[in-house]
């Protein structure tokens, strides 16, 4: 990780929260504030990309479900010479060659073999499962085919699934997947939105499937229907034909395990999932603040509580996918009102910030005072970083919430 990446500071803003801070907190408000700091803590510390099996017949659409849900080329679709001898991992990067996902290729999969065959195919996986296991099975069937004889397939799947929890300790959750459902009939309608016939098509693929895998589970996690393709020209989307892959995104984040999340809302670009976990860390640091505020606090101890609030704005900055680092944050800082210059360490920005959130300097600063601030700054965070608002919109955000108590 980039040294400059602030969002290390998380880690020790939590440490110091939970050694410094949490010891001299009434056990009623230790009650409130604490779990709260475990939450952050699922979320920020050892965060890492997620890792998934993606198993599937040759064409399925791996490949191409994977372009789709980063927007980018990462995968080779089409290609045949990529497969593999045995079952592997494969490390997704991006321009910047940072990982962004790590997935399983299971080889051969149902693909008619010779029992001798499968029996080697799944003696591969055991070397490649020995010090590594997915958070979660994809397991993806082209939409015309889910009627075909797949049994042997979801036979392989859950073999899969059983060898990682021996291995592990773990049961991976398996998404049934049901790809390119522009196919379906009717043929002329395949184009996203599709029409009302269509939408029957694509559900009776999915209740099948869905039928299928229970016969053999007991506890699917979910069966989400896809169109995935995309065109690319020289790197850059030139067609784009997706349905149903932002709510595939939600669905899986909701299978891994938190401290994918972060990760996960960044390399996806999705928006509303972005928001939706700074609003999670904004929540957890405003009770923290509310806690914590309510106690007379020696000025000491004041950054402490406002590194809280620093680290929240450098995880949303983060999660945005903007290069993390003091100048945006300093630009952040200022257009809010933190009368910052660029020039300041962090440790300094902290106090010029402290006066902002904190005013009432010196004694008992009001709770819920140190709430709104807190607030009000993850809410012109997501404007400003994941919006992608003017300056001048993120301050307005600011002044807005800071001047309304939570509820
Ligand atoms: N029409 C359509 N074609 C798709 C879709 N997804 C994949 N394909 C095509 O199916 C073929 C195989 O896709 P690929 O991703 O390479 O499959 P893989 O072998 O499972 O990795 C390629 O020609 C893709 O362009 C889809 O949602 N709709
Ligand atoms: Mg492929």
């Amino acid at each position: 990780m980039n040294p400059d990446d602030q969002r290390l500071e998380f880690d020790q803003s939590l440490r110091m929260m939970r050694d410094r801070l949490v010891p001299k907190l009434p056990a009623n408000i230790k009650r409130k504030v604490l779990p709260e700091i475990e939450k952050l803590e699922d979320l920020l510390v050892d965060t890492r990309p997620p890792k998934f099996a993606i198993v599937g017949r040759r064409g399925a659409g791996k490949s191409t479900l994977i372009n789709a849900i980063f927007q980018d080329q990462v995968a080779d679709v089409g290609s045949v010479t990529a497969e593999t001898e045995r079952a592997s991992w494969h490390t997704y990067t991006d321009k910047t060659n940072e990982t962004i996902m790590e997935v399983l290729d299971t080889r051969g999969f149902g693909e008619g073999a010779s029992d001798r065959f499968q029996m080697s195919e799944e003696r591969t996986w055991e070397e490649a499962l020995a010090n590594k296991y997915p958070d979660a099975i994809l397991f993806l069937i082209k939409a015309k085919e889910v009627d075909s004889r797949i049994q042997e397939d979801i036979g392989q799947l859950k073999a899969l699934q059983q060898q990682i929890k021996e291995k592990h300790d773990y049961v991976p959750p398996i998404v049934g997947i049901v790809t390119q459902v522009d196919e379906l009939d009717p043929i002329y309608d395949h184009t996203p939105p599709f029409g009302d016939s269509k939408q029957r098509a694509i559900q009776q693929a999915t209740a099948h499937l869905e039928k299928l895998l229970a016969k053999q589970f007991n506890d699917i996690a979910g069966v989400l229907p896809v169109c995935a393709y995309l065109a690319f020209e020289n790197g850059r989307i030139v067609y784009d034909r997706r349905w149903n892959i932002h709510r595939l995104i939600d669905f899986l984040l909701e299978q891994l395990p938190n401290n994918t999340w972060m990760e996960w809302a960044r390399i996806t670009k999705a928006k509303s999932i972005q928001v939706k976990i700074a609003e999670t860390i904004g929540k957890s640091a405003s009770a923290i603040s509310l806690g914590v505020g309510a106690q007379p606090i020696p000025l000491a101890d004041l950054p402490v509580i406002t590194s809280i609030q620093l680290s929240m704005v450098a995880s949303i900055a983060y999660i945005s996918g903007r290069k993390l680092n003091r100048k945006t944050l300093v630009e952040f800082l200022g257009a809010v009102g933190a009368n910052v210059g660029t020039a300041f360490a962090f440790r300094q920005l902290s106090r010029s910030l402290s006066k902002l959130v904190f005013p009432v300097a010196g004694h008992a600063v009001s709770g819920t005072l140190a709430a709104t601030a807190t607030w009000g700054l993850c809410k012109a965070a997501i404007l400003y970083f994941i919006e992608r608002q003017p300056a001048e919109e993120a301050k307005k955000m600011y002044e807005k919430n800071a001047e309304h108590p939570l509820d």
